[in-house]
């Protein structure tokens, strides 16, 4: 195995990355290797990268390689390992005279970067890349980036992993446990707020979620609803969007995908649907995964899904058909 891990940021010069950039060199996430950074912004804000590289070399990361700004993908790309794409447009900026509001208008502004960047990827990435997006509609971008890789050798997940460690949080203050006692959680379906928290298949200790939980009003009135609109409540609360929970998040996927998962353990990311758990086929959607830390990804099959998880799933699942309609013009 290499000793170098080379990876692709975007929206480099954004919140989330400030605090993700350094912590991909602090050794806790590729361990001994070398880590090389490709930096891409849009050219409007390059100077600020220039910034974050003195920061990164005044920080003394002996685990930093080589450090790349640029706004050109497709050479970011090159034979690259990792791809964390956080760089989105976001809603209510004014594009070619038009403000960005509806989900539909996002939905396509957003897609469309992921054409080119699902091009790149797949010519030029190295086989068995790992792409992780994080901007927003992260699972229909990631769709959209898939479609245009045409390279199976890779993988394309959306991040649900924030949602995941927020539905540990409530679990375990729930249950009056420490967060690391809660495991094995999936968020099912979209990252958004039709996401389904899967407290029944998630371990308190050794207990199963279902066994542990019998306050099903707490859970329809306030877990599920206090997960899935997380996001806002710390918009409110900080008048700015998750930037250091979502880091940690992003940094939590990679360490997912890079270490073998314990026994009986899982991690949630979503993944292009292969058919399973009645997941339309090739909808990007949360599931739960496991990793072998060589590189190889699988979902986990024998999930038991009760009749209401069920039916929460099914909802976010036609979220995503008509995420998928919305773009279908840039699926051709
Ligand atoms: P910021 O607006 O601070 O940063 C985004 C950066 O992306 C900007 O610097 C912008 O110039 C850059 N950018 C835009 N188009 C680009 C392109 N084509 N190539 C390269 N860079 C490009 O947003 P931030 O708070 O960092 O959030 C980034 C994204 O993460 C947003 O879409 C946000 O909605 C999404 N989130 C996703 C989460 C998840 O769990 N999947 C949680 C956190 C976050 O809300």
């Amino acid at each position: 195995m290499s000793d170098r891990v080379k990876v692709v940021v975007t929206g480099a010069a954004g919140q989330i990355s400030y605090s993700l950039i350094p912590r991909l060199v602090d050794g806790t996430v590729f361990g001994n290797k070398i880590v090389d950074l490709e930096l891409v912004e849009i050219p409007a804000v390059l100077n600020k990268l220039e910034g974050m590289v003195m920061e990164m070399e005044d920080s003394f990361f002996p685990h930093l390689g080589d450090i790349n700004i640029t706004d050109n993908f497709a050479v970011a790309a090159e034979s690259s390992d990792w791809f964390l794409l956080v760089g989105s447009i976001p809603r209510g900026i004014v594009l070619n005279g038009k403000k960005i509001e509806e989900r539909s208008d996002l939905l396509k502004v957003n897609g469309g970067i992921f054409i080119d960047q699902g091009k790149a990827i797949g010519e030029k990435g190295k086989e068995n890349a790992k792409i992780l997006v994080v901007g927003n509609p992260a699972n229909t971008n990631a769709l959209i980036g898939h479609h245009h890789a045409h390279n199976e050798t890779q993988l394309w997940m959306a991040m649900t992993m924030l949602d995941s460690n927020r539905a540990k949080s409530f679990l375990a203050k729930k249950a009056s446990v420490t967060v690391d006692k809660v495991s094995k959680m999936t968020i099912w379906g979209n990252h958004s707020p039709t996401m389904y928290p899967d407290f029944e298949n998630a371990l308190i200790g050794n207990q199963r979620g279902a066994d542990v939980f019998s306050d099903l009003q707490w859970i329809e009135e306030e877990f599920i609803p206090g997960v899935q609109q997380r996001g806002k409540a710390v918009i409110d609360a900080r008048g700015a969007s998750s930037a250091t929970s979502a880091a940690k998040a992003a940094l939590d996927t990679v360490r997912a995908v890079e270490q073998k998962t314990i026994d009986g353990d899982c991690f949630s990311a979503a993944i292009v649907s292969d058919g399973s758990y009645g997941i339309d086929e090739g909808l990007v959607a949360g599931v739960p995964l496991i990793s072998d830390g060589q590189g190889k990804v699988d979902l986990v099959r024998d999930f038991s899904l009760s009749e209401f998880a069920k039916q929460k799933i099914q909802i976010s699942i036609e979220e995503l058909k008509s995420e998928k309609e919305a773009v279908a013009d840039l699926l051709d």
